[in-house]
């Protein structure tokens, strides 16, 4: 039986980071993929242009028509825009009873900025306690907790401050990933690779982590398969869409 999983994130029509993203990764890993659009993007790996959100009702109808067919256990939230559309998101994460990885997107790879203001405290207060796992980069983390994050000791405490599991991604910190699961913390070293080609990668990160979850690994597993199905895409020129380790 194909698992079915969802993205909750915004559309970037050049399709390396957001819900077209996550939907080759979800395809790439063997998971049936939905997709709830909670803003339009006008961009491309090198630009961005704009933003148009969509209204929180009609968020609010998508994810109740795509729960009214299928069953869903394991979701990701990418770009949620706002305060109103983070708490829309957790109450809908209660309702369904759905385990949920939160990317804590703030600002894009290109430096767009995907958020109406600060998104931080909404995040904290609402989305994380009710999620499974984080996964911010080091500009993320340190917007979430307010740490500086200078070392791998600093990525450690800072977990340790994050309201729930995360994974701090090491793309910034000489490719030390830093993991806390249940207060437990462990770091995977990458080797870093000199490539300006990111776009989209914390995107088909929380993905992938979406995707092994579904197919029933631990988190643990779920995560190191992940930062793997991510390296070897961005080593590959990052395409998006990869042989994957079912
Ligand atoms: O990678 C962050 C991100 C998330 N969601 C959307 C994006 C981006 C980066 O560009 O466009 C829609």
């Amino acid at each position: 039986m194909i698992m079915i999983v969802m993205s909750i994130a915004g559309v970037d029509p050049s399709a390396g980071a957001g819900v077209f993203a996550d939907l080759k990764t979800f395809q790439a890993i063997g998971v049936y993929g939905t997709g709830i659009v909670t803003a339009l993007t006008a961009q491309n790996p090198y630009r961005f242009f704009s933003t148009q959100p969509v209204s929180k009702e009609y968020i609010s109808e998508q994810i109740d028509s795509v729960m009214d067919s299928y069953e869903v256990e394991f979701i990701k939230t990418g770009m949620l825009y706002s305060p109103e559309i983070i708490k829309l998101v957790s109450r809908k994460i209660r309702k369904y009873d759905l385990k949920a990885v939160v990317d804590p997107v703030m600002v894009a790879t290109s430096g767009g900025d995907l958020t109406r203001e600060d998104l931080a405290d909404a995040l904290n207060r609402y989305l994380l306690p009710n999620a499974i796992l984080a996964t911010p980069n080091v500009s993320e983390a340190e917007k979430l907790t307010g740490f500086k994050i200078s070392t791998k000791e600093d990525a450690i405490k800072a977990t340790e401050n994050i309201k729930c599991d995360s994974l701090i991604t090491g793309g910034h910190l000489d490719g030390f990933n830093t993991i806390n699961i249940d207060g437990e913390t462990s770091i995977v070293k990458q080797e870093l690779i000199d490539t300006d080609n990111l776009h989209g990668t914390g995107c088909n990160l929380s993905a992938a982590i979406t995707a092994y979850l579904a197919k029933d690994n631990d988190l643990h597993d779920s995560i190191l398969k992940a930062l793997d199905y991510v390296y070897e895409g961005i080593k590959n020129g990052n395409y998006g869409t990869l042989i994957a380790k079912l």
